[in-house]
């Protein structure tokens, strides 16, 4: 909607706020006239003085006559008194709202005055201000790029409410729409109580008789914490009296929290502060990557990315990709229900695993970290999770979700799981069914069982025998973790070999885990003991380079300490047999995985029947594998890879239409493609948010006619959050860029 014309507008109030709304209204021509009303002599002719009103009148009910639009923005307190004043003025058709911090004690004095209240009564709150106050200090642009919040009453009539959101809208604010005793808890928190903690402390250093000298060398800190103190006093004593029911209900959980914290303090337990400190780091960190809407979970995937991956280049070099995903995920699940400290190096600081670890934080396990890969998980033993304060988000990623349902299945408490947009379209009742086997009470959502998933706690499981009817690490993940709290042995067996991280990293942890042929077991009631787990780099995240140098005339690249587990190597195997020359060197094993480093050097690729008894090995390295055939001669044909269709995206459907775009003959079929090599071409590509999708096909660009343009890219943070400075480390001209 547009803003609606404003023939007259009253500003009550002629602050900080009073006068930014009055300026931003000039600014953006959205009234004809402006008048203001301000008990201050001085700041009416100011206000006259500096055209942000056109006049200022000592009585608000001058200014109101005939307005159209009334804005109050005087302190809270003062509600009552103005409203009763104005209340003959005002236009029956006038739109009236307002500015204040507190919105119970605004609607409560409007209805003291009014009884019911005016249809144009539409109640809000700019979340925007500084610690400067008066008419001097307003700004145009207060309310740029800030939220407000609208907290309409039942009488509020909708399209006062549209006019109002309209009228913030092309001030340039967000403005959310939320219940008045929801806004004002949510303030109690954010805003009152942050202030009164700044006004007391500043106030009780002060009056120590020693504060010249607390001040002199006070440092940032103090600075930091305290620049709120700074601001109008009159305002902040009306916000307090306005929003007591709710402020006391947010200070005497904050009062406990700081009387634990001493506590924790006076009796050394390291523990507990740093399950404090670090969550609330992690807690802050999450935060400033909002603000600057950069990183991390949600936040990276809201942002629109964009790769431009100009044709051509070769790759050469040394470079190690980041640490494995999967077993990124198992390191902070085993190291948290294990007994001691378990130190990691090599973690993958991606999106899905950082979401396994906040899911653990939420549970209260302390984790420092992570640093440059490294953290140290303080575990808590196989009966020491505690309850989640709420949903836990697993973003982007199926390895969270599936591995924690097995790990949930047997607490004494209840949880939900959800995810982003594409992990709510996977299914989950591969692993549900299953669990629920063993005796879990478990939810999936709608008719496909996709996420939200919900876990009934305090069920006692018991170990079964199956058979999985899929190849899939997950499943059989989900079932060994959940064997070990089930009664008796958890025996799984799997229809072809999938990664066997789990297992090994239980050995690792010392628990017995048995693995007879395709067949595992494992028994309940026993325990997992800290231990020191070295993640290897990514054989995942390294095959965009294999494949990349192998396409790539003239490359010659070594990938450095790449994981080369056998149940993974299924990329080495079929892009040697396709002609690929690649060479291991070092060969070695860390933490119980084999790494090695990998030599690439360019070769021409033929086309290949893919040996199903490949596709399990290399199911996440299908995508670049596709772009391998694409440059091959001749055909390649992959069959028995079902499972490639219920991943991030439907990875047969999206790689085929993205290389039909690049006019490569891809011909997609139930369980696999057939691709015909030949020239690639350049065109935009759609990943659908599938990350393996985006990398897949930045690295085409090297054998295309012209730029490759791939949108939704962002997901990529998820397994390798820095593709784009190593892919152009390497050799690819690879552009990032940001859309709105
Ligand atoms: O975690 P997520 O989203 O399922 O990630 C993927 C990937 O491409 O990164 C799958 F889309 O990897 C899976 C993999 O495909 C990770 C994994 C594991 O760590 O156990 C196992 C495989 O999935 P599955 O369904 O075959 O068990």
């Amino acid at each position: 909607m547009t803003a609606p014309r404003i023939r007259k507008a009253a500003i009550i109030g002629l602050g900080l706020i009073g006068s930014s709304f009055a300026r931003a209204l000039r600014e953006q021509k959205l009234a004809d006239e402006i008048t203001g009303s301000a008990r201050s002599a001085s700041t009416r002719a100011l206000a006259e003085e500096i055209g942000v009103v056109d006049r200022a009148f000592a009585d608000p009910v001058d200014a109101v006559r005939d307005a159209d639009l009334v804005f109050l923005a005087m302190p809270v307190q003062a509600t009552e008194a103005v409203l009763r004043a104005i209340q003959g003025a005002l236009r029956p058709d006038a739109i009236l709202t307002d500015g204040g911090s507190t919105k119970g004690n605004v609607v409560a004095a409007a209805r003291a005055v009014f009884g019911t209240l005016p249809a144009g009564f539409v109640p809000g709150h700019p979340i925007a201000g500084s610690e400067q106050s008066g008419v001097l200090a307003g700004r145009a642009d207060l309310f740029l790029r800030h939220k407000v919040i609208l907290t309409p009453v039942p009488e509020s009539d909708p399209a006062a409410v549209a006019g109002v959101r309209a009228l913030w809208e092309a001030m340039g604010a967000e403005v959310l729409e939320m219940a008045v005793e929801r806004h004002d808890e949510v303030l109690a928190r954010t805003s009152h109580l942050p202030h009164l903690l700044a006004f007391s402390l500043v106030d009780t250093l002060a009056r120590e008789s020693t504060n010249l000298d607390i001040f002199r060398y006070a440092a940032g800190g103090f600075r930091d914490f305290t620049r709120i103190a700074a601001s109008d006093p009159l305002m902040w004593h009306d916000i307090f009296l306005g929003n007591k029911e709710a402020v006391l209900a947010a200070l005497a959980v904050y009062t406990g929290e700081l009387d634990f914290l001493r506590d924790a303090i006076a009796r050394n337990d390291s523990d507990a502060l740093l399950g404090i400190f670090t969550r609330a780091k992690a807690a802050r960190d999450h935060f400033t990557h909002m603000l600057a809407g950069t990183a991390y979970a949600k936040a990276m995937k809201q942002k629109n990315i964009e790769y431009v991956v100009q044709p051509g280049g070769k790759l050469t070099g040394t470079l190690r990709v980041p640490g494995d995903k999967s077993i990124s995920h198992r390191s902070i699940m085993l190291g948290s229900l294990a007994e001691g400290v378990t130190e990691v190096t090599g973690f993958l600081e991606g999106e899905d695993a950082l979401a396994t670890l906040q899911a653990f934080r939420d549970m209260g396990v302390v984790i420092e970290g992570p640093q440059n890969g490294n953290l140290k998980i303080h575990g808590v033993g196989l009966n020491g999770l505690q309850p989640p304060p709420g949903a836990i988000y697993c973003g982007n990623s199926g390895t969270s979700m599936r591995l924690l349902s097995g790990i949930l299945a047997a607490q004494a408490f209840d949880t939900v799981m959800t995810g982003d947009p594409s992990l709510s379209k996977r299914p989950m009742e591969r692993v549900a069914k299953p669990l629920r086997q063993m005796g879990a009470e478990i939810q999936t959502t709608g008719e496909r069982g996709t996420p939200p998933v919900t876990v009934k706690g305090g069920k006692v499981l018991q170990g079964i025998r199956y058979d999985m009817p899929m190849a899939s690490a997950q499943v059989k993940s989900s079932i060994l973790l959940a064997g070990l709290w089930a009664r008796g042995e958890t025996v799984v067996t799997e229809p072809a070999p999938t990664r066997d991280h789990t297992e090994r990293m239980l050995r690792g942890f010392g628990y017995e885990v048995k693995v007879e042929g395709a067949t595992v077991t494992v028994a309940g009631g026993g325990k997992l003991t800290a231990t020191r787990i070295d993640v290897p780099a990514d054989i995942s995240s390294a095959a965009f380079f294999m494949v990349a140098a192998s396409i790539a005339e003239g490359s010659d690249i070594t990938l450095q300490h790449v994981g080369i587990n056998p149940t993974r190597i299924g990329v080495i195997n079929i892009l040697r047999a396709m002609g690929g020359d690649l060479t291991l060197s070092n060969e070695r094993e860390v933490g119980g995985e084999p790494v090695a480093d990998i030599r690439i050097r360019s070769a021409r690729l033929k086309g290949i029947r893919i040996p199903e008894d490949q596709v399990p090995l290399a199911i996440d390295e299908f995508p670049s594998l596709f772009i391998a055939a694409a440059c091959a001669e001749g055909e390649t044909v992959l069959t028995g890879a079902e499972e490639l269709r219920v991943k991030e995206s439907d990875r047969i459907q999206v790689m085929a239409d993205g290389l039909l775009t690049l006019g490569v003959d891809a011909r997609p079929t139930p369980d696999g493609i057939v691709i015909q090599g030949g020239p690639i071409g350049s065109g935009r590509i759609a990943s659908h948010g599938d990350h393996r999708i985006a990398m897949s096909f930045a690295i085409a660009a090297l054998r295309a006619s012209g730029p490759i343009e791939i949108g939704e890219a962002a997901t990529v943070a998820t397994s390798f959050p820095d593709f784009p400075g190593l892919a152009r480390r390497a050799g690819l001209a690879l552009a990032v860029v940001e859309k709105d």
